[in-house]
Formats: C-alpha cells, sequence, structure tokens
C-alpha cells in the first residue's frame, strides 16, 4: 500500500516505527499466543519499550499527543501482526482518554504519564451482563457514603480487566434515571470489594483477556470519581467518539494483512497449469478486497483528522468507519480463507486466525447494528 501523501513527517516516522515493531517483535508471537489463549506478554513489552503507550497522552503529562490519525496509523499496524495486541494496546486509551476528557488536574498527574510509559495498564468497563448495546441500562450501583461511593453489582466482557492497575467503571447513582444516573468512577487494583471473575473463552483474540469484575460493597474515594454526578454516560459515548476510528482500524489492519495474504498466495498457488491469480475470479475478487480495505482507510482517517481538529459530535463519521472497517474486515478475511482453499482453513497459515479475529470488530465498542442505530439517528433528525 501507498502510503498516504497526507502524512505529516512525525506521522509517517511513527507509522514506520510500529510497522517495524509490530513485524520483528508483535507478529512472530501472535499464533503463538492465540494458540494457548494467553497473554501476549512479550508483544506488550515490545509496544511499551518502544514508546507508543504514550501517544496518546499530553505532553504535560509525559506523553507525546500525537493525536487521534496516529493511534490509528498504530492501531493498523499491530493489528495486522496481532489482532489480540492490538485489541489490548487499544484499551490503554479506551480507559484513559475518559481521564483526558473529565479527569481533575490531580486526578490526570496521578494517572497519566504513568499511562503513558506503561508502568500502569487500564481498562474500560461499560458493558454488564444484562446491559450490552443497552448500555444506559446498566445495573451496577453506586451510593455516596461520607467520603466513598460504594459500589455494587458486575461487569461484563470487560478487556484487560484482570491485568489493568486502574479500570474506568461505569456504574448509576440511580438506574431509574437511566443515561442521566451514570457515573464514572476510577477503580484502581486491590481496592477492598473489587474483583475479578470469569475470563471468557473466545472464538477469537483469544490473547486478548475478557473478565468479569464483581463489585461487592466495594468502596472508592470520592476522589476517584471522574467527572460529575451523572455525566458518566456522555463521558462513555464521548470517549467512543474518538476511539471507534482506532478500533475501526484494528479491523483494517486485520484486513490489510488478509489481503496480502490473499495476493501473495494468488500469485503462488498453480492449478490448471497458471497461478490462481491468472483466473479473472480470482482477480475480481482481490480487487473487490482492495476497494473495501482502501475505503476503510479512508473513513477511518477521515473520522481521526476530524478528531484532531478539535471537531466535536462526531458519532456519525466515527460509527461509520467502525461498522465499515469492521465489515470490510469480516468479508475480506472470509474471501482471503476461500482463495486459500483447504490450505486456508487450516492453522498453518494465518487467514484463518484473521478470520476469527475480525468477527468480534463488528461485536465490540458497539455491534455493528448500534452503529447503524446512530448514523440513521443522524440522517433522521
Ligand atoms: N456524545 C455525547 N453525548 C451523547 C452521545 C455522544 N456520542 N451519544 C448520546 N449522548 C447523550 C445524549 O445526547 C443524551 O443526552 P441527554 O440525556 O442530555 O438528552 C444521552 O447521552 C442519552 O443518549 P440516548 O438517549 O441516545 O441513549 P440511548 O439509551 O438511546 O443509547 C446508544 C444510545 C444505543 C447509541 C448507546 O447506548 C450505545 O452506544 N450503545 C452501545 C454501547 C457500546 O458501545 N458498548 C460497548 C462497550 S465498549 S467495549
Amino acid at each position: 500500500m501507498n502510503e498516504p501523501f497526507y502524512l505529516t513527517d512525525d506521522q509517517r516516522m511513527l507509522r514506520h516505527l510500529a510497522r517495524k515493531i509490530a513485524r520483528e517483535r508483535v507478529a512472530p508471537n501472535a499464533a503463538r499466543y492465540d494458540e494457548a489463549e494467553a497473554y501476549p506478554e512479550d508483544s506488550i513489552r515490545a509496544l511499551i519499550e518502544s514508546g507508543l503507550y504514550g501517544i496518546w497522552v499530553p505532553e504535560a503529562y509525559g506523553g507525546n499527543a500525537m493525536g487521534a490519525l496516529a493511534l490509528a496509523l498504530v492501531c493498523e499496524e499491530i493489528a495486522a501482526a496481532c489482532a489480540a495486541t492490538g485489541t489490548q494496546y487499544l484499551d490503554q486509551p479506551l480507559g484513559g482518554i475518559p481521564i483526558l476528557l473529565a479527569g481533575t488536574d490531580e486526578q490526570k498527574k496521578r494517572f497519566l504519564p504513568r499511562l503513558a510509559t506503561g508502568e500502569l495498564l487500564c481498562a474500560y468497563s461499560l458493558s454488564e451482563p444484562a446491559a450490552g448495546s443497552d448500555a444506559a441500562g446498566l445495573k451496577t450501583t453506586a451510593v455516596r457514603k461520607g467520603d466513598h461511593y460504594v459500589l455494587n453489582g458486575s461487569k461484563q466482557w470487560c478487556t484487560n480487566g484482570d491485568h489493568a492497575d486502574v479500570i474506568t467503571v461505569f456504574a448509576t447513582l440511580d438506574p431509574s434515571k437511566r443515561a442521566r444516573g451514570v457515573t464514572a468512577f476510577l477503580v484502581e487494583k486491590g481496592t477492598p470489594g473489587f474483583s475479578v471473575g470469569k475470563k471468557e473463552r473466545k472464538m477469537g483474540i483469544r490473547a486478548s483477556p475478557t473478565v468479569a469484575l464483581h463489585f461487592s460493597d466495594c468502596a472508592v474515594p470520592a476522589a476517584n470519581r471522574l467527572g460529575a454526578e451523572g455525566e458518566g454516560f456522555k463521558l462513555a459515548m464521548r470517549t467512543l467518539d474518538i476511539t471507534r476510528p482506532a478500533t475501526g482500524a484494528l479491523g483494517l489492519g486485520i484486513a490489510q494483512a488478509a489481503l496480502e495474504a490473499a495476493v501473495g498466495y494468488a500469485k503462488e498457488r498453480q492449478q490448471f497449469g497458471q497461478p490462481i491469480g491468472a483466473f479473472q475470479g480470482i482477480q475480481f475478487m482481490l480487487a473487490d478486497m482492495a476497494m473495501a480495505v482502501h475505503a476503510s482507510r479512508l473513513m477511518i482517517h477521515y473520522c481521526a483528522r476530524q478528531v484532531d481538529a478539535g471537531i466535536t459530535g462526531n458519532a456519525y463519521e466515527a460509527s461509520m468507519a467502525k461498522c465499515f472497517a469492521a465489515d470490510t474486515a469480516m468479508k475480506v478475511t472470509i474471501d482471503a480463507v476461500q482463495i486459500f482453499g483447504g490450505y486456508g482453513y487450516t492453522r498453518e497459515f494465518p487467514v484463518e486466525r484473521y478470520m476469527r479475529d475480525a468477527k468480534i470488530m463488528q461485536i465490540y465498542e458497539g455491534t455493528n447494528q448500534i452503529q447503524r442505530v446512530v448514523i440513521a439517528k443522524e440522517l433522521l433528525e
């Protein structure tokens, strides 16, 4: 792929660095961690050592403040090597951007510099067993008692919840108020009454841990409340408006990797006395895959550049970018497996993993049905 012409020199250099680390230090571990369903320790360490954890953090708090397009570029490169590692990587800004958006200066100073260096790991916990797409229907309660809030309830599908040092947890002061009762808290590892529950056994991104969280009379200091009471739902949504293009970029990375694998195989694989890439049936598949990948990249970059330009209220473009790139990842990986034929269905080739990993892209950070609800709402309002 030609490098997008509009990248700045810094973005270009960052992209090259991310690609190098992803190819040399993440990709070689991907199949092993997937097979073992093990935390991608070495891959995460490689990303932290290369300074990639600090790119979304402002300079005042120890980061490089490179912005949303930079984040998308890095996510694409990591996911092309290992989507589970990419998911872990994106969890740091997903959990940390609420601090950027709503944290007090004290909270920013306490957490952001160590999130930028990777000394602290982070997570974001919105979903619950009975509140997935209907996030405003969450039931984990928070009751103010003196200088603490007491949390009770359970969360589900929390990426990195078992490794995070601090988790942005959304709870409600009054479930009957739905979105207007939701309040965000920074829950630190080791807080009495907080425990990590069941770890899911998943179809894809198997090296990225997905766990339940339990809160039983868990007293969280009022100083760890993020933003005002009742402002948590908007904070959750504003965060997703920034991270959804990066989630799209994870799908894009998988799709790009699948496309490259399919092109390589189409040139090598001989049938009927010629490479299968000489058949128009295969050529048309590859061309459609390439167009969808290119369109995904443009949509993601457009939305990320909106964020970098300080444009808020970009839910429409964020949902489009995430949805289109995720659907593309699914379609392109299915087609890549098809081009590989019987070989593609085996674990000898990475396209099998790409296809399993692609599926979650249509589900997490808001299902693609929810993205379409957001898009349609904007159209019809
Ligand atoms: N930015 C800022 N505010 C937003 C917003 C956004 N992107 N989206 C909604 N809001 C505000 C609304 O303006 C409304 O504010 P008021 O109470 O002042 O009117 C409030 O939040 C509630 O919004 P809404 O009525 O649209 O909420 P719904 O319950 O209808 O839910 C959806 C909206 C479905 C879009 C939301 O629940 C959602 O995104 N669900 C998916 C959750 C998700 O992504 N889960 C994955 C977790 S991350 S792995």
